[in-house]
């Protein structure tokens, strides 16, 4: 009787080892004979093996059924494993410099943590070897970016977690079609465990296994690989999204020139009919995922999305600017998401989706900080930590701060028609932000690209529970990129500043803050929709209409020029825009600190006239 086939004396449950490239069989041949699995599955990325990935899941009770939805699951993880590792987090190259730049002595350096190749290889021996065994490996082939695109690149990732395979089915464009455009060429390899062989030595806490203790996320930039280790978590663990696309992308786009960045793409028309496409980065947890699918509350606006978290842009033959989304579905924050800040997402997250981590409701549904107003009465709730009737008098929140949706972007409402496009969609400006309660107005246009870059260098945003930070400290965060960076953050501004050409059409990049306060801790804009108001302007400054005003940290909008009618309260324009002189001279001798401790020589001059320039229209003197 003929067996199911094998690869390395290990049987293959599902695929056909034969319909594999040559260097895929030779990498997954490599990756069971280290980690001993005891099954390969072999994915092809079929609506039949999806239903698989849920029977499986259901099985292992990695999740429950929501009945109240359409084909969605709760996972529950382990409540060590919630968030990005950054602290176990490394960039591995051959020189710490190419990896980190040196910080001044006595300094601890915050811009990555780097690690030998040579340690990553004793690193790799104590974890992998067998960590595998009684599991069973799944072959994901994926493409980031659209199949076949030149901007896409493709990857194969070995999991030994079927909540990864069946979240990776929706993250990335997963299916053994990507062998077809792959061939004899190279992938990034990306291997991936959650450390615990079976039978387990320890309990496996909420059925997730993980190992806390030996975590790891390790990149080797110069030949594309990830070897993450320990944790089924998000970012940790679903290996296309912030190691593939952030931090091997962003080495492979400064090799090739291109640019890989933590950027929401969004197309805007307005009620003219133009229609113009905005990037935008922002630290973890700023809205961007709102931002990218806003709600207009002005009529005559249309808001399409082509992603929420990660844009790769290159500029074209014509000098253009084009982005792709590299990603096929949101991982959204489910806290804070209900029908006031995000309707879209609303309307999009109850079908086909996997959660993480929120509370689940009596009626076989779910619930999470923000949506108290839309919850049924007689329902009650289990926490994310299993506490039955859970109220808010229990002083914990319902479900953890980092909870998510993991959802196609094919439920999106509103997805730009071009989303899916090749050759990206054109880019007319870009946004950076961050959460900032003091001094930085809500919004400002920069004098140039180098005045842009240095203003995106400079970035700050209160701490994120998207990490494993806790508090509300105001944190250096350059390009919103500041955990994903994969070479030295001089570098990487260098390579910004080298994106400008005289034959390329440089879009105008803005500043925006959404969460400025008043001095009684109230928010001075309102955020969310109404931020339609500010994109309005943007468009309009990306036209050249004469509505700005010099300042000296850039173009202000003229007052007047931004259009507040109807809006449900008054704006105090003044507190909004207003530029305390002993804030900025805070503001500008932290930045140049900070540059000067983190960054050191590796620092562009370009930068550094940049604060000088900046100082000396401040009216700031040594
Ligand atoms: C994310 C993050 O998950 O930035 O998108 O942490
Ligand atoms: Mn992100």
């Amino acid at each position: 009787m003929m067996g199911n086939p094998k690869i390395e004396n290990t049987e293959v449950v599902h695929g056909n080892p034969q319909e594999l490239p040559k260097k895929v069989l030779a990498f997954v041949s490599e990756i069971a004979q280290l980690c001993q699995p005891d099954k390969i599955w072999l994915c092809d990325g079929s609506e039949d093996e999806n239903k698989d990935f849920t029977r499986l899941m259901l099985e292992e009770n990695l999740v429950i059924n929501l009945p109240k939805y359409e084909n969605c699951v709760l996972a529950r993880t382990n409540p060590q494993d919630v968030a990005r590792m950054e602290s176990k987090t490394y960039i591995c190259t051959e020189e710490k410099r190419e990896a980190i730049p040196e910080p001044k002595p006595g300094v601890k350096g915050t811009l990555g943590n780097w690690m030998s190749l040579k340690q990553l290889d004793e690193e790799i021996k104590s974890r992998f070897p067998g960590c595998m065994k009684g599991r069973t490996l799944y072959l994901l082939p994926f493409s980031m970016g659209p199949i076949g695109s030149p901007i896409s690149h493709v990857g194969i990732q070995a999991s030994d977690s079927v909540y990864v395979a069946a979240s990776m089915r929706i993250m990335t464009r997963m299916g053994k079609n990507v062998y077809k455009v792959l061939g004899d060429k190279d992938f990034v390899k990306c291997i991936h465990s959650v450390g615990v062989p079976l039978p387990a030595q320890k309990p496996i806490i909420n059925n997730w296994p993980c190992d806390p203790e030996k975590t790891m996320v390790a990149h080797k930039t110069k030949t594309n690989e990830i070897w993450s280790y320990g944790s089924g978590y998000g970012g940790n663990s679903l290996l296309g999204k912030k190691c593939f696309s952030l931090r091997i992308g962003s080495a492979i786009a400064r090799r090739e020139g291109w640019l890989a960045e933590h950027m929401l793409i969004v197309g805007i028309t307005n009620p003219q009919g133009v229609k113009k496409y905005i990037v935008g980065a922002f630290p973890s947890q700023c809205g961007k995922t709102n931002l990218a699918m806003l709600t207009s509350p002005i009529p005559g606006y249309k808001i399409e999305c082509v992603g929420d978290d990660i844009a790769w842009m290159r500029f074209d033959e014509n000098g253009v600017l084009r982005a792709i989304n590299p990603e096929f579905g949101f991982f959204g924050v489910c806290p804070g998401t209900n029908h006031h800040t995000n309707p879209v997402a609303m309307d999009m997250i109850f079908k086909n989706t996997i959660f993480t981590n929120v509370a689940k409701t009596s009626d076989g549904g779910v619930f999470w900080e923000g949506l108290e107003k839309e919850l049924k009465t007689h329902v009650s709730i289990t926490s994310w930590t299993g506490e039955k009737h859970w109220t808010r008098d229990s002083g914990k929140p319902a479900a953890h701060p980092n909870a998510r949706f993991c959802t196609p972007l094919v439920n999106c409402p509103i997805l730009d028609p071009h989303w899916n496009s090749p050759e990206g969609v054109p880019i007319s400006a870009i946004l950076f932000g961050g959460r900032r309660p003091e001094g930085i107005p809500l919004i400002y246009e920069t004098r140039s690209w180098k005045h842009g870059v240095y203003a995106g260098a400079s970035v700050s945003s209160e701490a994120t529970s998207a990490a494993e930070y806790k508090g509300h400290k105001v944190m250096h965060d350059p390009f919103s990129a500041r955990p994903f960076l994969s070479y030295n953050a001089g570098k990487y501004i260098e390579h910004w500043l080298q994106m400008e050409k005289d034959y390329r059409k440089m879009p105008k990049i803005f500043h925006v803050n959404w969460f400025r306060k008043n001095k009684e801790g109230h928010y001075l804009w309102p955020g969310f929709g109404e931020n339609i108001r500010v994109l309005d302007w943007i468009m309009r400054r990306c036209d050249n209409e004469p509505i700005a005003v010099e300042s000296p940290i850039g173009l202000l909008p003229k007052e007047g020029s931004i259009n507040l009618e109807g809006l449900p309260d008054p704006i105090n324009w003044e507190e909004l825009f207003e530029l305390p002189e002993d804030f900025w001279k805070r503001e500008m001798n932290d930045i140049e600190t900070y540059f000067n401790q983190q960054i050191g020589d590796d620092l562009p001059p370009a930068i550094r006239e940049e604060i000088e320039n900046q100082k000396k229209r401040l009216g700031i003197s040594k």
